[in-house]
């Protein structure tokens, strides 16, 4: 398998579940503006979406959106601890917090990132980003995860909460979320896979 990817950005997900899991594969960076990829292609011939994260699997498929990615690679390691067996109602619980974290705190914090956008415009999705942090800060009052263990929307929600530094947002505004974040980086995986990105050429 290839993981497809860009440092600091929503690939991160895929990339630590692919180490919590102890499947092969390689990485291989994608320059996001330009669209090159570190091995010699155009990025939109493998995802015309033209967007991280995508995973080109062995027979040829390329699979694409990063929780449909982070549940098709723990469903290849039956039993694991990362996701609930499919058809579950845990599983279920599973996919509703994986949709709440890519709608509304991927999703929702995006348009963060576009220095185009005014700031009154701005500042109404970051006070909505605030209501969902304030949903999640609850959730995790004397819980480790998000889960019963850690998880697939861990390793999710740790990442695009790293970029809430970008947005000049203070986590420690919602405690139990700095110790989750803490929590979740301290993991060798996290370690890994976040030096293995920092280790990588630019494209
Ligand atoms: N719906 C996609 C969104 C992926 C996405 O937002 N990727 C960003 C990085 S976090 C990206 O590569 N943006 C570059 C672009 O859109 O050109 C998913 O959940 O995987």
């Amino acid at each position: 398998m290839k993981l497809y990817f860009a440092p600091m950005t929503c690939s991160l997900s895929p990339h630590i579940v692919l180490r919590e899991l102890g499947l092969p594969f390689e990485l291989i960076r994608v320059n996001n503006k330009t669209k090159a990829t570190a091995d010699g292609r155009d990025f939109r011939d493998i995802n015309p979406k033209g967007y991280v994260a995508a995973l080109a699997l062995d027979n040829g498929e390329i699979l694409t959106e990063g929780p449909a990615i982070v549940q098709y690679l723990a469903d290849q390691v039956p039993g694991n601890s990362l996701a609930p067996a499919n058809g579950t109602w845990e599983r279920t619980r599973l996919q509703e917090l994986l949709n709440f974290i890519t709608s509304e705190i991927h999703g929702g914090s995006a348009p963060l990132f576009n220095a185009d956008l005014p700031e009154p415009v701005k500042e109404i999705f970051r006070q909505k980003l605030f209501k969902r942090l304030d949903y999640l800060n609850k959730n995790l009052v004397q819980k480790d995860y998000l889960l019963n263990t850690f998880g697939l929307a861990d390793a999710y929600l740790f990442t695009v909460l790293k970029w809430l530094p970008f947005f000049n947002i203070d986590i420690k505004n919602w405690p139990e979320l700095a110790s989750f974040m803490e929590r979740i980086e301290a993991r060798p995986s996290v370690q890994a896979a976040m030096a293995a990105e920092e280790a990588t050429q630019p494209v």
